[in-house]
C-alpha cells in the first residue's frame, strides 16, 4: 500500500489532520490501534476554544456544534466560596468558548470521513515506524496479517502513551515535565448544570470545577490524591466535597443524581522537542500535556496540526519545505505559551503537599488581584479564549 502521508492515531489530532489534507487533496491513510467505538466513548475535553470552532466551521463540520454546543462569554472563579465573573467576551473584544464535547466533536468527524473518502483503519495493533532517516520511510501493523505502507511522511497523532514519540532514540527529544502530586476525579451525571457558565473554585479543601456538558447534563471535577481510586468516591461523597469546595452560593444551585461515569485523571506537564525527526513530525498529545485546568489540550493538538497542514499543502503544492522546516519551532512557540498558563492557573488553584500557610496566602492574594483588575483578567481571558497562531516566520 502507498499514502502521501501516514498517520498514527485517530484522536482530535490524526482525524482533522487527515480532514484538512483530504480538503486540499492531498491523500492519507490514518491508523488507529482502537475501534471507533472506544475512541468516541472517551470522555475527555469540555471547552472549544474560539480558533478551534472557527476551523470546524471551515471545514463544514460545525452544523452539529452550532446546533448542540452552548457559546460561553464568561467564566466564573470560586475563592473560597466567593464567586466572581470573568466577562471573557467584553474583555477580549468579542471573544468566546463553545462547550462541545471532544466525544461530539470525534462523532463529526468519524461521521464525515466516509462520505469524504478518508482512508481509515480501525483495531490496526503493532503499528511500527520505518526508515524516517529515508527518503522512503514505511510503518507496518497487523491487521488480518502483516500490512505495509510506504509514504512520504508519518505523523504521530498517537496521544502520550504512543509509538511515535517512544521509537525515537535516546537523545534525540530534550523532555521537560512536571508531574503533579494529585488528580483530578470526574463524573457525569445527567442533572442541570448548578450554573450556566464554568466555575472554576479554589477552596482550602482542594480544586473544584463545575462544568458541563448540555443543559441537562453537568460534568463536575474534585481535586483528589494522585494515588486514589475511585472506589474511594461513593457518589454521596463527591457530591458532598464538590458542595462543599464550590461554596454554598454554587452548592445551592447543585442538582445530585447518580453519576455514569467517574473516573480519575492525573496531572502532569510535558513537552518533548522537537517535533520533526526526519520524515516523522510529532503533534498533539503524543509530544505535549498539560494539565486540565485551562481546558487547553485538545486545542492545542488541533493548533499543531493546522500549522502541519499548513505547511504540507505548501509542499505538495509548490514544493516549498520551509513550512516543515519550521513547523516545530512556530507549533511550540504556542505550546509553551498554553504550558504556562495551564500551569499557573494549576498553581493558583489547587492545594499543594506541604503548603504553607504563607503559600495559600500568596493563592488567594493572587485570586483576589484577579477579581479587582481589569488588566489581570483581560490576561487570563486572552488566554483562555485561546492564543493566535505564530506567525510563520519564527
Ligand atoms: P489522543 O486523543 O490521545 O488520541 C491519540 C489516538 O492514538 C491512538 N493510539 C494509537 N494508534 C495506533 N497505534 C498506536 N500504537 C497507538 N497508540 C495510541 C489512541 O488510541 C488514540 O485514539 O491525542 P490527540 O489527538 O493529540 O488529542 C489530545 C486530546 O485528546 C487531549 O489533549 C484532551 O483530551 C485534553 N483534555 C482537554 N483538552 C481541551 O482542549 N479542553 C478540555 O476541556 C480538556 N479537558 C482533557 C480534559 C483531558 C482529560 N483527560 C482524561 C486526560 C479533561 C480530562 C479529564
Ligand atoms: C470539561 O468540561 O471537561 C472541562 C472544562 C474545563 C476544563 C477542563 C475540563 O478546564
Amino acid at each position: 500500500m502507498k499514502t502521501k502521508v501516514a498517520i498514527i492515531g485517530a484522536g482530535p489530532a490524526g482525524m482533522i489532520l487527515a480532514h484538512l489534507l483530504k480538503l486540499a487533496g492531498i491523500e492519507t491513510t490514518v491508523l488507529e490501534r482502537r475501534d471507533r467505538a472506544y475512541v468516541e466513548g472517551r470522555v475527555r475535553a469540555g471547552i472549544l476554544e474560539q480558533g478551534t470552532v472557527q476551523l470546524l466551521d471551515r471545514m463544514g463540520l460545525g452544523e452539529r456544534m452550532r446546533s448542540r454546543g452552548l457559546v460561553h462569554g464568561g467564566t466564573k472563579l470560586a475563592i473560597d466560596g466567593d464567586i466572581f465573573r470573568i466577562d471573557m467576551q467584553a474583555l477580549t473584544g468579542g471573544a468566546t468558548v463553545m462547550v462541545y464535547g471532544q466525544q461530539e466533536v470525534m462523532h463529526d468527524l468519524f461521521e464525515a470521513a466516509g462520505p469524504r473518502g478518508l482512508n481509515l483503519v480501525f483495531d490496526a495493533a503493532d503499528v511500527t515506524i520505518h526508515d524516517i532517516d529515508t527518503d522512503a520511510p514505511f510503518v507496518t501493523w497487523t491487521k488480518n496479517g502483516e500490512q505495509r505502507l510506504e509514504c512520504d511522511f508519518i505523523v504521530g497523532c498517537d496521544g502520550f502513551h504512543g509509538v511515535s514519540r517512544a521509537c525515537l532514540p535516546e537523545g534525540a527529544l530534550s523532555i521537560f515535565e512536571r508531574v503533579y502530586p494529585f488528580g483530578w476525579l470526574g463524573i457525569l451525571a445527567d442533572v442541570p448544570p448548578a450554573d450556566h457558565e464554568l466555575i472554576y473554585a479554589n477552596h482550602e479543601r482542594g480544586f473544584a470545577l463545575a462544568s458541563m456538558r448540555s443543559p441537562t447534563r453537568s460534568r463536575y471535577y474534585v481535586q483528589c490524591g494522585a494515588d486514589e481510586h475511585i472506589d474511594q468516591w461513593p457518589d454521596e461523597k463527591f457530591w458532598d466535597e464538590l458542595c462543599l469546595r464550590l461554596g454554598a452560593e454554587a452548592a445551592a444551585h447543585v442538582t445530585r443524581g447518580p453519576s455514569f461515569e467517574k473516573s480519575i485523571a492525573p496531572l502532569r506537564s510535558f513537552v518533548a522537542e522537537p517535533l520533526r525527526h526526519g520524515r516523522l513530525f510529532l503533534a498533539g498529545d503524543s509530544a505535549h500535556i498539560v494539565p486540565p485546568t485551562g481546558a487547553k489540550g485538545m486545542n492545542l493538538a488541533v493548533a499543531d496540526v493546522v500549522v502541519l497542514a499548513e505547511a504540507l499543502q505548501n509542499f505538495y503544492a509548490m514544493g516549498d519545505e520551509a513550512g516543515l522546516q519550521t513547523y516545530s519551532a512556530r507549533a511550540l512557540a504556542r505550546v509553551w505559551k498554553a504550558e504556562r498558563f495551564s500551569w499557573w492557573f494549576t498553581s493558583i488553584t489547587h492545594r499543594f503537599p506541604g503548603m504553607s500557610g504563607f503559600d495559600r496566602r500568596m493563592q488567594q492574594a493572587e485570586l483576589a488581584y484577579i477579581r479587582g483588575s481589569q488588566v489581570a483578567q483581560a490576561s487570563l481571558a486572552e488566554n483562555y479564549v485561546g492564543l493566535p497562531l505564530e506567525r510563520a516566520h519564527v
